[in-house]
């Protein structure tokens, strides 16, 4: 099979088949992101932003993809059947990705927790895993993971940083396996996030208790920093001295982390513009 070589000019494809879908972002002279971090797109939910986020992954082709976690809402498909046509360009479209040479590494959350039997296996190129730890250009060690484990401890967290890590990790083990049965059980899974949106004053607490939780784990682990999802809330700050990045949803926020070709990571929001140039539409998320 012939390789693609773009010609001199730096447009024209030799010896390839005719390209079905030139707007995928190889193009020669776009600047390419090294890595993509993408998470709780819950496709198979009315609630997906779809169409957003086909036009971001088109216009953002990368060496790296990580999807991490509630890629696909088993837990609603369960309930209801819901599947349009845009899902399944969005699931075309990452394996296209994959075909071409991306490493697209998915990493299953609690909404899609049926694929966490395929932890080693790869479908159509796209590799399953439970975590994943992503080095960036400039070296940085960052540990990759969806967060749910972390709901069974959030309200302990501070307290179980003070009675040592056995115990955490047990609890952490706890969390999984409580849900696990909760799941044979045909009860849905008991998400401390969904729980207190109902309680707004706490949630606020939460996620700052998640955030924490996280990146005591991550350094723990040894690494610099960590990136996750989970809690549909995107975020890049230092926590104790660890680099806390969560690439948001994409049922409200359609958010992403990026890494550039340096290393730099950036967190984006993706604002859908018809007119947009190349590259045009990213915006920074927070700007703090
Ligand atoms: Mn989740």
């Amino acid at each position: 099979m012939m390789r693609a070589d773009f010609a001199a000019n730096g447009s024209m494809l030799i010896g390839l088949p005719p390209d079905d879908d030139p707007d995928d972002g190889d193009g020669a002279g776009r600047s390419k992101a090294r890595a993509i971090f993408i998470s709780d797109l819950h496709l198979g939910t009315p609630g997906c932003q779809a169409s957003a986020l086909l036009d971001f992954i088109k216009a953002n082709p990368s060496d790296y993809l990580y999807l991490v976690g509630d890629i696909v809402d088993g837990w609603q498909l369960r309930r209801r059947w819901f599947w349009p046509e845009l899902h399944n360009d969005v699931v075309q479209k990452l394996l296209r990705r994959a075909r071409k040479g991306c490493r697209i590494i998915y990493i299953p959350g609690n909404h899609d927790e049926f694929a966490r039997r395929y932890f080693g296996h790869q479908f159509g190129g796209i590799e399953v895993a439970d975590d994943a730890v992503h080095v960036t250009a400039d070296g940085k060690s960052l540990w990759v993971t969806h967060g749910d484990s972390f709901d069974g401890v959030i309200q302990c967290a501070k307290w179980l940083a003070y009675l040592g890590d056995n115990l955490y990790e047990f609890t952490l083990r706890l969390n999984r396996h409580l849900n696990h049965l909760r799941s044979r059980l045909g009860l849905s899974y008991w998400s401390l996030s969904a729980y207190l949106k109902h309680k707004v004053k706490k949630a606020v607490m939460y996620v700052t208790d998640f955030e924490e939780a996280v990146a005591h784990e991550a350094r723990r682990r040894g690494h610099d920093g960590v990136v996750c999802g989970h809690i549909h809330r995107a975020e890049m700050r230092s926590i104790n001295g660890v680099l806390y990045c969560n690439d948001g949803d994409w049922v409200e926020s359609c958010t992403a982390l990026v890494e550039h070709r340096d290393g730099r990571l950036e967190l984006v929001h993706w604002i859908a513009e018809p007119q947009a140039k190349p590259g045009s539409a990213m915006v920074p998320a927070a700007v703090t």
